[in-house]
């Protein structure tokens, strides 16, 4: 291992709570039974995409075509953790996280006729066993994004078929892991595939068409919903959810127009995922900022969607603020002055805890949250063997404190997941974009902490002192 992380746990000393990062006395961040893990995702860290019997997946089609990813970037070998995955679980553990989320690749676990890849399915099982036996509690997401490349070739999430073919790869890995896992998550962000990929083409597969995006975004979720029950028959005693980001949108002004705007682009980010899982419907307003984009829906399907879950998994990163486009729309209008990170994004600490407040009177069936990703990129530099991320420490400070002021007002929140334990494969930004609170060099995949994860460690150490 690139650090020895025993060094940076310090013994309890009376001025600790004085740092930079530990949440107040009075926090219920303090509670033992308040998860505070890190997440990561297959392709941004796995790389190996030839080995053992791994099938292409649409990431690496997209990330080899030329002008769609910085500096021509692939996940070919990210942070090299199919062979360093050992050393990253101790690192993991060393830092003394109590939870870990990470995702299955589904190209290396099966092939196109279905046929179980055991090379692969033993990955994750060797992977998982070792989480287990640290005590580290799984958050497992069966879909970070990385389809295979040969159900794109059938038309991907545009598909009806695929959602049918999510649920074969459910069934198989629940029979495959079933006790080995915590929680399983089938969906990251459906929003990102939707949107990004079909919406706009800033992601895999690239295309760009709004009736493509509701179309995927209802297959991604019926995909969920016939997920759902397959797991709970083949892993009762986990736990079942989905992960959504979600957005904050502001409006410019308080003209009527302008706060229209902002709750149009809630609706958009928000909306658009929520309701269909929660209240089984689309929201209306979603096809009146898209006129005529209204997805083919069968009958049964928004039942399917809507199954109960046990838990949902919150991603929370900036908010927005909008204004109307003077038609049916909003536009963004930029705040000047603000606090950003190095993707551009306003940190902006307070949109957490109202959105998440604002979920509890919308949403009366809302399950128990995760905040499964929550962090902020910076330009890190290495110097002399340290890395000093004031500002990711100062804001994941801030919006630790935002998820207690939710809790305080009554929000079920269980938990909360750092974005990313390491630097990784920012998708469209490549390795430019650092978000990780162990810092990766990628020419010799040297893992070296933060000081952002020494103080998570410092934290973690202290509460575990307490009586
Ligand atoms: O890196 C991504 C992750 O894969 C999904 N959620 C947002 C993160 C930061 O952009």
């Amino acid at each position: 291992m690139a650090n020895d992380t025993s060094a940076v746990l310090d013994p309890v000393s009376p001025h600790s709570l004085a740092d930079p990062f530990t949440p107040p006395a009075d926090s219920s961040l303090w509670r033992k039974n308040f998860l505070l893990g890190a997440a990561t995702a297959a392709y941004q860290i796995e790389g190996a995409i030839h080995e053992d019997g791994r099938l292409p997946s649409i990431w690496d089609t997209f990330s080899a075509t030329p002008g769609k990813v910085l500096a021509g970037d692939t996940g070919a070998v990210a942070c090299d953790h199919y062979h360093r995955w050992e050393a990253d679980v101790d690192l993991l553990a060393g830092l003394g996280l109590e939870g870990y989320r990470l995702s299955i690749a589904w190209p290396r676990v099966m092939d196109a006729a279905g046929t179980p890849n055991r090379k692969g399915i033993d990955f994750y099982k060797r992977l998982l066993a070792r989480l287990k036996e640290k005590g580290i509690t799984t958050f497992v997401t069966l879909y970070h994004w990385d389809l295979p490349q040969h159900l794109e070739d059938r038309g991907g999430w545009l598909n009806r078929d695929t959602a049918y073919r999510f649920a074969d790869y459910a069934d198989l890995m629940s029979r495959e892991l079933a006790g080995s896992v915590d929680a399983w998550g089938t969906l990251n962000e459906p929003w990102c595939s939707a949107y990004l990929g079909y919406g706009n083409g800033h992601h895999a597969p690239g295309l760009a068409n709004g009736r493509f995006a509701t179309q995927a975004m209802h297959h991604l979720l019926l995909a969920h919903g016939l997920a759902v029950p397959v797991l709970r028959a083949n892993d009762p005693r986990s736990q079942k959810g989905i992960v959504a980001n979600i957005g904050r949108g502001t409006a410019n002004s308080d003209s009527a127009a302008d706060q229209r705007a902002a709750h149009l682009f809630e609706v958009q980010h928000n909306a658009w995922v929520l309701d269909p899982l929660l209240k089984g419907e689309y929201p209306q307003d979603l096809f009146e900022l898209w006129p005529g984009t209204e997805p083919l829906v069968l009958d049964g399907d928004m039942k399917t969607i809507s199954a109960p879950l046990d838990f949902l998994g919150i991603n929370y990163y900036f908010r927005t603020n909008v204004a109307s486009d003077g038609a049916h729309g909003f536009k963004e209008v930029p705040l000047e002055g603000v606090e950003r990170t190095q993707m551009g994004w306003e940190v902006h600490p307070d949109g957490l805890r109202d959105l998440l407040t604002g979920f509890k009177d919308t949403y009366a069936n809302l399950p128990p949250i995760y905040i499964t990703e929550n962090g902020m990129a910076s330009d890190d530099q290495l110097s002399d063997g340290k890395v000093d991320d004031s500002q990711r420490i100062s804001f994941l400070k801030r919006h630790l404190a935002a998820v207690d002021e939710a809790i305080t007002a009554g929000v079920e929140i269980r938990g909360y997941f750092l974005w990313s334990l390491m630097d990784n494969f920012e998708w469209a930004f490549g390795y430019e974009r650092r978000f990780g609170i162990v810092h990766v060099d990628y020419a010799t995949q040297k893992r070296t902490l933060k000081r952002s994860a020494e103080l998570v460690a410092k934290f973690l150490k202290e509460r575990g002192a307490r009586t």
